[in-house]
């Protein structure tokens, strides 16, 4: 890879980032008669979907190619709006996502609630490109906007009884309609210990491809743990409470022996159902290994040293 000219290696979703800010400006400035005259066959565009930006590198750091910005957006696991991955994103899109609040509390001393534009401003935002395992074993590499969940807890200064942070979503079942849905626990629920919290590469994110997140991924702000299975990266999220007790998240309570509180992308550990061996990159033919800890045990392992990981699912 190194070795082939740039100019080869331009990679895709530059190409479409590119094509799609010229059709963006085209819908800008055109009627929308206007431009279906000038289209010719040009599939046709909804103007809603923000163009992605430009990202600080077209890889992660294995070398492998972001997913496009068009699958990260359009293939979703959202229960409170659908069981069904490909209509997430229209069932999700009326989500009123601002103003938004989040409430920070339980065992800390500065408890405060905020709104999601004062996170913005008191957090820089960095990208992140990191792998997003589901643990129903496909993947996706995705450029994360967001910031270190521990500078968010260093804020409110958790008090020395505080083990676990706990994460709640919006429960509002007239805008998520799949929270009628009475075989799951509402709201979602999802947990961390505290020192995973605080680890560098767990982070709050509020963007994707430098543009807002979408209803359908989690916005205004979600979580994003890179080394635990996707369903523990907790969407549009309104309570994060310290708390003493392993807090119990939603996937626990439907199904405890088919989803644990560590949940620990780990290709040893089969699901009760199929194996965790080896994953489907979207947008990719064929499957790959999957790696420990999702290929973060350098950053992250440290944090299960006497642990048996077998039995901490
Ligand atoms: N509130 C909430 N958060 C959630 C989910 C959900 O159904 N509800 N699904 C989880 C699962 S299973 C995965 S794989 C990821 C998917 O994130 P994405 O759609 O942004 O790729 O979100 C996780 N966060
Ligand atoms: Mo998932």
């Amino acid at each position: 890879m190194k070795n082939i000219p740039s100019s080869e290696i331009t990679p895709e979703h530059i190409y479409l980032s590119r094509r799609k800010f010229m059709v963006g400006l085209g819908a800008l400035l055109a009627t929308p008669l206007a431009l279906s005259a000038c289209g010719g066959g040009a599939p046709s565009v909804n103007a809603d979907v923000p163009t992605p930006l430009p990202t600080s590198a077209e890889s992660d750091e294995l070398g492998d190619p972001l997913t496009e910005y068009q699958a990260i957006i359009s293939y979703n696991n959202f229960y409170e709006f659908s069981t069904g991955k490909e209509d997430v994103a229209r069932l999700s899109q009326n989500l009123q996502t601002s103003p938004w609040e989040v409430s920070i509390g339980g065992l800390v001393r500065n408890p405060m609630t905020l709104d999601v534009d004062d996170l913005r401003e008191q957090f820089p935002e960095e990208e992140r490109i990191y792998r997003l395992r589901c643990v129903e074993a496909w993947s996706m590499v995705i450029p994360w906007l967001g910031f270190p969940l521990s500078a968010l807890l260093n804020l409110v200064e958790p008090t020395s009884d505080a083990r676990y942070v706990r994460f709640e979503t919006l429960y509002d079942p007239e805008q998520m309609p799949g929270q009628n849905n009475n075989v799951y626990n509402w709201p979602y629920v999802e947990g961390l210990r505290i020192d995973e919290a605080m680890n560098d590469l767990a982070i709050l994110a509020t963007g994707i491809y430098g543009q807002p997140l979408r209803p359908q991924n989690g916005a205004p702000v979600r979580l994003v743990v890179p080394w635990k299975y996707g369903f523990k990266s907790i969407k549009s999220i309104v309570k994060i409470d310290l708390v003493e007790a392993m807090p119990v998240s939603l996937w626990m309570a439907a199904a405890p022996h088919e989803y644990g509180f560590y949940a620990n992308v780990n290709p040893n550990v089969n699901h009760p159902r199929w194996s965790q061996a080896s994953e489907r990159r979207v947008g990719e033919l064929g499957r790959r290994d999957t790696l420990m800890l999702n290929g973060y045990a350098e950053d992250v392992a440290y944090l299960y040293d006497g642990m048996d990981l077998a039995e901490f699912f």
